[in-house]
């Protein structure tokens, strides 16, 4: 089938995608290879799953009447309220029709003037341009331990957790990964379970999530500024609407720092790395936050060996994503639970009845692996995709991704990412970037029709200038100091390199602006009229 726009992927920037393109009259597809609606909120249903993001900020802001009708019930949206979200937007904007389930994209090639996409069940489809609206959390990542095949209980992933749900009453149930998924998922866990066992390798930094229902008059109060707060979260470094602070951590006084740090604790979640603005910028500084995390974290764990596991040394604080919890360390207080730190006590195999570890076996009826993604570029280089010249995105991008603002790669024509890697993505409102991504190209596009062009391409220049810039920005700050998805770590042999764009949703931006004012700098347009 042919069409102006394929957009692969039906989560929030498909979704967003696919309305905005129609509504500049363009035919628009879009495929998404699970069988759901719903990217990331359709997949990870896992017990506990929940957006640590506020629901009034993770949400579309393109629709007044949109954000004034939908009733959010907790500062802290479970993923079931997501998803039920998601399908009000789809039926509302009758966003259902051009939605093509079950079409996992195995193949891109751009044939000179559109790109022919082939699916896994071996459909054809071809568009003039491409959207990889694909998430930067989509890849699972599974880990393979030893004997795993002879397991004989349960084996499930977080992040393709069975529709139907699972009853986790009275079982044994182990976690492998304590990052968000696992904590969140831990404390809703030891209530269910006969006993669980969370296996840590890396003890994280987190903030409490405060979570609580939201009431009529709250909801009235911010339905009733929203363009304000809108306005507030495009404008700061995050999207979420926190102000980074004017001073340094060591300016103040010890009293002061620990009062705004209570503060922060209390309130802020992610919020809290802006709670002085050289936090993620300068060691000293940093260590006084994460000293004072460590200690916050410490005071809700009853036997200090457990909480001596629990306490995250070694990066500095906000350098490896945090989490933001709702009772997760308290949980390690209960009979139930054991925590088995895999860097002192090894997995050495799974058995059909459990785990061995260094120091002993540990019966399990159900093994959850939390183990997170092959993140920013895992569903990005799984397809083959074949630009201009008959070059690989996997070939080009061996050295870690290259891109001219995060939504351009020079050689592949009319590809566009939208939140992908070399953009805020990741360390924003990812919800906010994906819009403020959809809008800059639908803008882009409109020029397009105007100009008589049909091909945009970022120069080589561009390109290079933008890696540069990107790395630049990550290297003034202390994010390449941790081990984290940021930099390639989580999976062996990806080029170590930092992907999001650390200079904050307001300054990206301001540079998405310039762009268009100097004339679309760094793209080249081409006129060659479209072969369908
Ligand atoms: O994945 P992760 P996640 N042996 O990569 C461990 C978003 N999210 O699914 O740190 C033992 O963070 C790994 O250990 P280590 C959010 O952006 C959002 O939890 O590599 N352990 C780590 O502890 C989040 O950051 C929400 O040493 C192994 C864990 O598995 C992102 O998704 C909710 C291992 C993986 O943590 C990913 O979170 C949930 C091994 N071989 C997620 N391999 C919201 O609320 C990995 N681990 C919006």
């Amino acid at each position: 089938m042919n069409v102006d726009v394929l957009v692969i992927g039906a989560g929030f920037a498909g979704l967003r995608t696919l309305h905005t393109m129609r509504e500049l009259g363009l035919s628009v597809a879009v495929l998404e290879a699970g069988d759901g609606i719903g990217g990331v909120w359709n997949w990870n249903r896992y017990p506990g799953a929940r957006c640590d993001v506020e629901s009034y900020d993770y949400s579309f802001g393109f629709s007044d009447e949109l954000q004034q009708e939908w009733r959010w019930s907790e500062r802290y949206a479970t993923q079931p309220e997501i998803l039920r979200y998601i399908d009000h937007v789809v039926e509302r904007f009758d966003l259902r029709r051009d939605v093509h389930l079950n079409r996992r994209m195995t193949r891109a090639e751009f044939d000179g003037a559109r790109w022919r996409v082939t699916t896994e069940n071996g459909e054809h489809w071809s568009g003039q341009y491409l959207v990889m609206a694909v998430g930067n959390l989509s890849t699972t990542k599974a880990p393979e331990f030893p004997g795993q095949s002879s397991f004989t209980g349960r084996i499930l992933h977080t992040a393709q957790w069975p529709h139907e749900g699972v009853d986790l009453d009275g079982q044994r149930v182990g976690i492998i990964g304590t990052g968000s998924s696992g904590m969140q998922m831990t404390p809703v866990v030891a209530k269910q379970a006969a006993h669980l066992t969370i296996f840590q390798r890396t003890p994280n930094f987190s903030i409490p999530a405060s979570n609580a229902p939201i009431d009529d008059a709250t909801d009235a109060e911010v339905k009733a500024h929203y363009a304000e707060r809108r306005e507030a979260a495009r404008n700061s470094p995050s999207g979420l609407g926190f102000k980074p602070s004017r001073f340094s951590a060591l300016e103040v006084t010890p009293e002061e720092r620990r009062a705004t740090y209570e503060a922060a604790w209390e309130r802020m979640g992610f919020g809290f790395i802006l709670a002085y603005y050289d936090l993620i910028l300068d060691e000293a500084a940093n260590d006084t936050a994460s000293e004072f995390i460590r200690e916050k974290i410490g005071a809700q764990v009853d036997d200090p060996e457990i909480r001596e596991k629990l306490i995250p040394r070694g990066f500095p604080f906000g350098t490896k994503r945090p989490s933001v919890d709702s009772d997760y360390y308290p949980t390690f207080n209960r009979d139930n639970v054991t925590l088995v730190d895999v860097r002192t006590d090894p997995i050495e195999r799974v058995t059909p009845t459990g785990i061995d570890t260094a120091s002993g076996h540990h019966d399990l009826d159900v093994l959850v692996f939390a183990t997170g993604f092959d993140a920013m570029t895992g569903s990005l280089l799984r397809p083959e995709i074949i630009g201009r010249d008959g070059r690989s995105l996997r070939e080009h991008w061996v050295a870690g991704p290259q891109t001219y603002l995060g939504l351009f790669t020079h050689g592949f024509p009319n590809l566009f990412v939208i939140a992908g890697p070399g953009s805020p993505s990741l360390l924003s409102n990812v919800l906010l970037s994906i819009e403020q991504h959809v809008d800059w190209l639908a803008e882009l596009l409109t020029h397009m029709r105007e100009q008589g062009a049909d091909l945009v391409e970022a120069t080589a220049e561009a390109e290079a200038g933008w890696v540069a810039h990107v790395n630049e920005r990550a290297d003034a700050t202390l994010y390449p100091r941790a081990k984290s998805y940021y930099m390639g770590d989580e999976i062996e042999g990806k080029p170590r390199v930092f992907m999001p764009y650390v200079g904050g949703v307001r300054g990206y931006r301001r540079i998405l602006e310039k762009v268009v004012a100097d004339g679309y700098d760094g793209l080249d347009f081409s006129a060659v009229r479209a072969r369908v």
